[in-house]
């Protein structure tokens, strides 16, 4: 049953008219998919560890078993896992808006299953590998019952190709971020704490550009007293919402 949401009709008129939109993802955007979210993916063996502390080259080095176990039982959950209503949302936005670009932390890849083409992946995806030593992604591996795999070309470990905590972003990608995220007309926070930089960087970046923010998210973060508008709402349900009350007429096609 979707709850009715009271959109400002500014909001709403904004979007409508809006030639290029940016959105910002985090965790909570997949956490409806049943994704658990990058601060509840500490289970069983992980659970005495931080995100921050299993997330590192370090870990890795010091213990590269624990670390690649850690990644395949999240790449499990990501394969069992489909887009919720709040992906196939900004999926269909993308046909309404000319330039629409969703930046995001999320290595899962749902964005890309649900439709949307221009996807930036701020922090990697689970679901690529790549060579510890080469830096290179490897699509196969022969079979072994070592942990981690050797690399078919040097023997080095393969790791998941994930951006870790103080690696550097992929080349590039973060000024193409910046840019989306200072050219727009609109930029959202979605499902994310906004605690990780340089990501929690581009809604403020955007603010200052005098560009309007609209955060959603259950919690407030300490993005909600900036944003133009706060939703403490969860995204599978509210994102429905907003797509049906700016774009109507299309939407009532659907039903
Ligand atoms: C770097 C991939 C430099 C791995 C991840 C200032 C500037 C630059 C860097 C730093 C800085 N300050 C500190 C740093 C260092 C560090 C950092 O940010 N540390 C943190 C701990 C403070 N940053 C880095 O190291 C970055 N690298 O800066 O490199 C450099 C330059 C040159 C050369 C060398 C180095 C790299 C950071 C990337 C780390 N990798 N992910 C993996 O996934 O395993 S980060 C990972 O954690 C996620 O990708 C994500 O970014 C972050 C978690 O954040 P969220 O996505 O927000 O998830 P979270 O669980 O926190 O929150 C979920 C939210 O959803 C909650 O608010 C909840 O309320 C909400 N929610 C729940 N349900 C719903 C919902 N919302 C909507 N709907 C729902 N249903």
């Amino acid at each position: 049953m979707d709850r009715k949401f009271d959109f400002p009709p500014v909001l709403i008129d904004k979007l409508r008219a809006a030639r290029r939109v940016t959105v910002l993802t985090g965790a909570g955007t997949s956490a409806e998919s049943g994704v658990p979210t990058f601060r509840e993916a500490q289970t069983g063996l992980w659970s005495k560890f931080r995100p921050e502390d299993l997330a590192t080259p370090e870990a890795f080095r010091q213990n590269p078993r624990m670390v690649w176990e850690w990644y395949a039982w999240r790449r499990e959950l990501v394969e069992q896992a489909a887009p919720n209503p709040g992906h196939y949302a900004l999926a269909r936005t993308e046909t309404f808006v000319p330039s629409f670009t969703v930046v995001t932390q999320n290595v899962d890849g749902l964005h890309q299953r649900a439709g949307n083409k221009k996807v930036l992946e701020l922090h990697g995806s689970i679901t690529r590998t790549k060579c510890f030593t080469e830096n290179t992604v490897v699509e196969s591996w022969p079979e072994t019952s070592s942990v981690p795999p050797p690399c078919p070309k040097c023997g080095s470990h393969l790791r998941p190709d994930v951006v870790w905590f103080g690696e550097a972003l992929p080349d590039g990608i973060f000024e193409r971020a910046l840019a989306a995220s200072t050219g727009c007309d609109l930029f959202f926070s979605i499902g994310t704490s906004s605690f990780v930089y340089p990501a929690a960087s581009l809604a403020h970046e955007a603010l200052r550009q005098g560009i309007t923010v609209v955060e959603i998210n259950p919690q407030a973060t300490d993005l909600t007293p900036k944003a133009t508008f706060s939703f403490q709402s969860r995204s599978g349900e509210l994102l429905p919402a907003l797509v049906a009350a700016t774009w109507p007429a299309a939407h009532m096609g659907e039903c």
